[in-house]
């Protein structure tokens, strides 16, 4: 037990009518939503390097927290762990998940790193037994240390690749043992800053080998989750390779690997790549590859990565709208790739920023469901496309140009445009939102 969060009761649902701060409006667990439990259908997680790694540094100034547990030791790192189970349980959130760096020191040889980890992940075990928290996922961060300067898969110095694929499959074995649901690889510095010094096409041939070998192990140890890539378009480098959805299908059709691989969307990744994130959720789930979510925004005025809480419901309701569509989530989830800002340094600050955006999820939610439910939308886009409900439209997408010009002019077809009603549209999501 640490002291850190002494003073924070336990989080429960109180409904939206309640005056108390430390409550849930709209967070219920057991709540039905489409005949399935609301913390079955969300699958919250908190992020670990955001809650209780990140110190709150900006490019201008260094850490502004103060927490017991800042220190590169292993009582550091135990005290970490047992602050961050006491934030699970005051939530009740369900999953966590972390990078390896997140939560151990760092050593200078592999094989410290790899021990070390693996000791925290025994320390981890016991509390997940004794709480029944779960973990969403676990990756490997490859991009902080200066080693990864020039990218992991895609370094050009060869020694860096097998580092990283090593680190991988320590925090792959570790993930795997902790009954992780899902594994994640983040190109963090897959990319390049200048072409000039960039070989494009072997890098992503490097970047395939790697992802091609972790699958390879994964099934070789019997890993039964599932593997991730997390799509960004630029940040830490000019251009990266997993930039949005569309690229990274690419990328894993070429190399054969879409059958293995899915995608974990995150919200502020889809702004900075120009989409928005129900954009890049209805792409996915048309290809077959919806994987899970990272939740947060951007500041729409900074053009940056800035990981903010979700605070928008209609924004989060076109969001789930598209995950519930797809049929909702199956290994994947809702993780919380959010941070404090750094002027918010209290222990309530943590908290209270997890509980207004699983009440902000809460709502897009239930909006979401509510919106499926009442069906005027679907109906609607179902009308739209009925004329492809004929034989003779399904039959021309089997037949050729020729034909099809014979029957415009035999049957003198002369289309009538038909309205998109987009406003009308637009005023039946804010029925619910
Ligand atoms: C960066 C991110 C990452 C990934 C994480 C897991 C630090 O913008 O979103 O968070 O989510 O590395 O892949
Ligand atoms: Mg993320």
């Amino acid at each position: 037990m640490t002291d850190f969060f002494n003073d924070i009761p336990q989080i429960r649902y109180e409904g939206p009518d309640t005056d108390n701060e430390f409550a849930f409006r709209h967070y219920n667990p057991d709540e039905m939503v489409m005949g399935k439990r609301m913390e079955d259908h969300l699958r919250l997680a908190v992020a670990y390097w955001h809650s209780f790694a990140w110190e709150g540094g900006d490019p201008f100034g260094g850490r502004t927290f103060d927490r017991p547990w800042f220190g590169d030791t292993m009582d550091h790192a135990k005290i970490k762990a047992d602050a961050a189970f006491e934030l699970f349980g005051i939530l009740g959130q369900p999953f966590f998940c972390f990078h390896d760096v997140d939560v151990r020191p760092e050593f200078d040889s592999l094989a410290d790193n790899i021990s070390a980890l693996d000791e925290i992940a025994d320390y981890f075990g016991g509390k997940m037994e004794q709480t029944g928290t779960k973990l969403l996922w676990g990756t490997a961060n490859l991009f902080s240390h200066r080693r990864f300067m020039s990218g992991a898969a895609t370094n050009p110095d060869p020694d860096v690749f097998a580092w990283s694929a090593a680190t991988i499959k320590g925090c792959l074995d570790a993930t795997h043992r902790l009954g992780g649901a899902n594994y994640v690889m983040w190109g963090g510095r897959e990319g390049y800053e200048t072409l000039l010094n960039t070989d494009l096409g072997r890098e992503a041939e490097q970047m395939a080998r790697m992802l091609s070998m972790v699958i390879d192990y994964k099934h070789k140890i019997g890993f039964k989750g599932q593997i991730l890539i997390e799509p960004k378009p630029q940040e830490p480098t000019k251009h990266q390779y997993d930039f949005d959805v569309a690229t990274c299908y690419g990328f894993l059709k070429r190399f054969g690997l879409e059958d293995e691989v899915r995608l974990n969307i995150e919200q502020g990744h889809a702004i900075l790549a120009g989409h928005s994130f129900e954009h890049e959720l209805a792409l996915a789930a048309s290809l077959g590859m919806l994987g899970s979510i990272d939740m947060n925004r951007n500041d729409y005025q900074s053009g940056w990565d800035t990981d903010q809480f979700p605070n928008n419901t209609p924004e989060v309701a076109l969001a789930y709208y598209e995950v519930l569509r797809a049929g909702g989530f199956t290994t994947g989830g809702t993780n919380f790739d959010a941070k404090l800002r750094r002027q918010s340094l209290d222990p309530e600050d943590l908290v209270l920023a997890h509980v207004g955006g699983m009440d902000v999820c809460a709502r897009g939610l239930k909006a979401a469901a509510a919106m499926i439910e009442d069906g005027t939308l679907e109906a609607w886009r179902a009308e739209r496309y009925a004329g492809w409900d004929t034989d003779s439209a399904r039959q021309m997408l089997q037949s050729d140009l020729a034909s099809i010009d014979k029957r415009v002019r035999d049957e003198d077809l002369r289309p009538e445009p038909r309205s998109g009603r987009q406003e009308r549209l637009e005023n039946i999501v804010n029925r619910f939102v």
